[in-house]
């Protein structure tokens, strides 16, 4: 089977350490910085993102959480050819954040965060991605349950999909992703990605997220994120063989580097 290779999609959080201007604007000028770094790296987009949804996270309010992302949004726009995401579930986040440049709206909520959020797609144009989640980043990872992970996650995505189409948002912008580490299990987790190519019935892209997430360091040594590149490039991999079309990474040179030598040896 000859496979392309998925479009990378980089990683750029912004640091919410400093509230004031002079922090501010260092979080800015670093964001950006590392965004222009993993653009020249490979990636094709950047994903940027204002508030954590990280197990346990708290919410940001709205003009602290654009506040945050548009500077690095103009930033980016005015110096890359990378299309930008936004990674919110807010509408009048992503309204802000595609005023300034981005053209895909990231929700982790699949529209669903606010009444506003369907409609607000619909008239923004944006391409949107529809992740499926069970319950809220504070309380996800508490005892998520599933009789069949990787029906239900494909049963809520079709739903959304249907309900994207509904509100106007054209069919060929939405993308899909089954939302690794969001209210699931280990076992759930690994059932989503071995069992990912049963996504592409869904007739949309599908974008995976495994990129440092907990589950590696549950199946190897527990430590801290950083230490878990080699988990995060056998799970790109494993993506990439089952049709994953975007990878949501933190490490865009070496997952391209990957990418490369497992494609040539699969070439035919
Ligand atoms: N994961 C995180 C955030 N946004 N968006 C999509 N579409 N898919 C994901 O898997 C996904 C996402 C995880 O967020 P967080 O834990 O805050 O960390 P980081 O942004 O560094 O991955």
């Amino acid at each position: 089977m000859a496979l392309g290779l998925p479009r990378l999609m980089g990683i750029v959080n912004v640091t919410p350490d400093s509230f004031s201007d002079g922090g501010r604007y260092a979080d800015s000028a670093a964001a950006i910085a590392h965004g222009l770094q993993l653009a020249e790296e490979g990636a094709e987009i950047l994903d940027i993102g204002g508030e954590s949804t990280r197990p346990g996270a708290e919410t940001v309010p709205v003009e602290e959480e654009i506040a945050r992302v548009l500077p690095v949004i103009e930033g980016l726009a005015a110096r890359t050819k990378a299309e930008i995401s936004i990674d919110t579930r807010k509408p009048e986040v992503a309204r802000a954040a595609v005023g300034a440049g981005a053209s895909i709206w990231n929700d982790v909520t699949a529209l669903e965060f606010s009444p506003e959020s369907l409609k607000t797609a619909a008239a923004l144009g944006c391409s949107v991605v529809l992740m499926h989640a069970q319950g809220d980043p504070k309380t996800m990872q508490n005892d998520p349950y599933y009789d069949d992970v990787v029906e239900e996650v494909f049963s809520y995505l079709s739903a959304r999909i249907r309900a994207a189409c509904a509100a106007g948002v054209p069919a060929d912008k939405i993308i899909v992703d089954p939302g690794l580490g969001f209210g699931k299990k280990l076992e759930h987790n690994l059932a989503l990605l071995g069992g990912l190519e049963r996504f592409q019935a869904l007739g949309a892209p599908v974008l995976l997220g495994a990129s440092r997430k907990r589950f590696i360091a549950a199946l190897d040594r527990d430590g801290p994120a950083e230490g878990r590149l080699g988990g995060s490039l056998a799970a790109a991999l494993e993506g990439w063989r089952r049709g994953a079309a975007i990878l949501r990474i933190h490490d865009v040179a070496a997952t391209r580097q990957a990418l490369a030598v497992a494609k040539a040896i699969n070439a035919p």
